[in-house]
């Protein structure tokens, strides 16, 4: 079923601001599949709830997409009511899909591009089994977001991946050469993406092939491009100090990091000895130009231009010691540096840009603002309405304030940005508003991720979830209304309206996820969608079948002992939710089988005897019956 944009919120809200006691809603019929939903109203008090409460049989009004942090996952979370929808394994393994043990997911996970030809290879250096998953961001077009993608980066193993929004897995991740630790990690919002910008943190050396070890003042920082669509890393820029958050701009011209480091130590005492560091701006017609002219060194058969300072492609605009977050504002203009160590943020105004390439106008011209909020300002969000939101780390607030008349104060007007300080529990990060960094922003909601969540939970022991909060900011004031308990560690999230994602119930039985599968079996004269073969070549045992519940089209195979047996399951279901799955006793071996799809994975049978295999995934009264047998035949002595 496609979910339409609605006016299902806004109706219930409509009714509920006003007196009526009961009320058919008849605008949730199109989102809950035409029944109707009655609406209970029986205080004033629950009246206010009533905006981020949603009803047993209710759908939310956004997708949220989490990130993980170590966990290595992304969430999928629904918006307003915080309930966890999905969860996408993508550095980590999960044992639930068989995500990391199916041919088909490892396949993903332990490729690599080829240097040289930037073509997908087996990876030499293999495989990984954290990650730390930091930044979520949706594919835009033309500033706003289109639905294609997710890309997430991985600091632990800076890695960047991809995720397809049609079927919501992953199918795509690289390694990013020259670069130590991705980090911040943005999509280019104009005209489309395009590129995907990602910032290597650390400074290595360049090669980092032992040539130069303990020499810190030979490091660099690199910052990546790589093509959204090919996966494929466009180029790369050399850069004082290290890289942290990114952003780009609404018009397609530059792109924005923040630098801590510029002192370019390697102890803490060496790193934040100076008062100031800066944010690098990225110029990304020139540096195009500079790959096309050749001005550029291959390192790893990457295209690496040198930005450091002085350098046409790029400008260093000084702000205060260790600025973190970089986040554009949807009024398409203005960019938001914030402090961390100084309780400043600073705005830039991307229109004075052209003037420090062209002009070489000095590079603090470009800033308009820079008012003083409080003690760690981290991430800022916006509403859309001229209103930004700075997470304060150390104040443990979410503060609202006024762009407007931060601009008027730096012109020396006797003005205070700020509108309201709210408490957030405790020590929050990374903020976000509803579609906030689009051009869509559109000010319902704003999420805060605190990093502690200390009392607010029952004791889980001495590790504590994290603690996410919903704040209304739909109206003045702005107010927490839930708190939600996340796993490790949430650092970034996206609020995204449903009508821009509309995910398929089925999967396409031409889906490339499986094209290797589908190769093996025409090479093997097999039909995958009706079969019950067992194939042998050499040790080899190729072993095909289907699933429609409550059964396998196998009920038993029989390999020999030592045999490598590779399991072809296509699941020929085509009914929503109708998951199937195999997972084989005593062999490590589980996978999620979703309606129309095919899965593979290859294990040894190395214990003579009989071992079960059985469907995983609640599927039918039957269920427990789905099932079958391996009979392994022991090795001739
Ligand atoms: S970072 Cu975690 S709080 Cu990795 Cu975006 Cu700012
Ligand atoms: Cu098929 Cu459970």
């Amino acid at each position: 079923m496609t979910i339409k944009d609605d006016n299902t919120t806004l109706s219930r809200r409509a009714l509920l601001g006003g007196t009526a006691k009961t009320a058919i809603v008849a605008g949730a019929a199109a989102a809950s599949g035409g029944a109707t939903i009655a609406v209970t109203q029986s205080s004033p008090a629950l009246a206010a709830e009533a905006d981020h409460v949603l009803h047993p049989g209710e759908l939310d009004e956004y997708y949220g997409f989490w990130s993980s942090g170590q966990a290595g996952e992304v969430r999928m979370i629904g918006v307003p009511s915080m309930r966890e929808i999905m969860r996408i394994p993508v550095f980590n393994r999960c044992s639930a899909t068989g995500w990391g043990l199916t041919n088909e997911s490892k396949k993903i996970l332990t490729q690599d591009l080829l240097p040289e030809t930037q073509e997908f290879v087996a990876k030499q250096g293999g495989d990984y089994f954290n990650g730390d998953l930091h930044h979520p961001h949706m594919s835009f077009t033309e500033g706003t977001y289109d639905g294609r993608y997710l890309f997430v980066n991985d600091k632990a193993n800076t890695r960047v991946a991809r995720i397809r929004c049609d079927v919501m897995k992953c199918d795509k991740v690289i390694e990013i050469p020259n670069a130590s630790d991705i980090h911040g990690l943005r999509p280019q919002k104009y005209p489309r993406t395009g590129y995907v910008f990602a910032n290597g943190e650390h400074r290595i050396p360049l090669p980092n092939d032992g040539s130069v070890l303990d020499e810190p003042e030979k490091y660099v920082a690199i910052f990546t491009a790589i093509d959204g669509d090919t996966m494929e890393v466009a180029w790369q820029v050399i850069v004082d100090g290290n890289l942290d958050n990114c952003d780009a701009d609404y018009q397609g011209k530059y792109a924005f990091s923040t630098c801590y480091n510029s002192e370019g130590g390697v102890t803490l005492a060496e790193m934040t000895s100076s008062e100031q560091d800066w944010a690098v701006i990225f110029n990304i017609q020139r540096i195009e130009e500079g790959v096309k002219a050749g001005d550029y060194k291959l390192y790893n058969g990457v295209k690496v231009l040198d930005g450091r300072k002085g350098s046409k492609y790029t400008r260093y605009v000084p702000v205060s010691n260790s600025p973190h977050g970089c986040n554009t504002a949807p009024d398409g203009k203005h960019v938001v540096i914030n402090g961390k160590l100084s309780p400043t943020v600073t705005v830039l105004d991307v229109n004075l840009i052209d003037d420090l390439f062209e002009k070489d106008a000095d590079p603090r011209s470009c800033v308009v603002a820079e008012p003083q909020l409080g003690l760690g300002p981290l991430h800022t969000a916006f509403d859309g309405r001229g209103n930004c939101y700075t997470t304060l780390f150390l104040d443990s607030q979410m503060c609202k304030w006024n762009m407007e008349k931060a601009l008027e104060q730096y012109q020396g007007k006797d003005v205070d940005p700020i509108i309201q300080k709210v408490d957030v529990q405790y020590q929050p990060g990374h903020n976000h508003t509803s579609m906030g960094e689009t051009n869509e922003a559109d000010g319902k909601w704003l999420i805060s991720l605190n990093k502690f969540s200390k009392d607010r939970y029952l004791n889980a022991g001495p590790l504590k979830p994290e603690n996410e909060q919903l704040i209304d900011i739909s109206s003045d004031p702005i107010k927490v209304v839930h708190d939600s308990p996340t796993f490790a560690e949430p650092h970034d999230c996206i609020l995204v309206h449903r009508s821009k994602v509309n995910p398929k119930n089925i999967w396409d039985r031409n889906d490339p996820t499986w094209a290797d599968a589908a190769a093996q079996a025409k090479a093997d004269g097999i039909d995958l969608e009706d079969c019950a073969d067992v194939v042998r070549d050499g040790n080899k045992v190729r072993v095909y079948m289907t699933s429609i519940a409550p059964s396998f089209s196998l009920e038993q195979f029989t390999v020999k002992q030592g045999d490598e047996v590779t399991v072809y399951v296509t699941n020929m279901d085509d009914i929503d939710d109708l998951t199937h799955g195999f997972t084989l006793g005593n062999h490590g071996v589980a996978m999620e089988v979703g309606p129309q799809a095919t899965a593979s994975v290859t294990f040894t049978a190395d214990r003579p005897g009989v071992h079960w295999f059985y469907c995983q995934w609640f599927c039918h009264a039957l269920h427990m019956e789905m099932r079958g047998r391996m009979i392994v035949e022991p090795r001739a002595t």
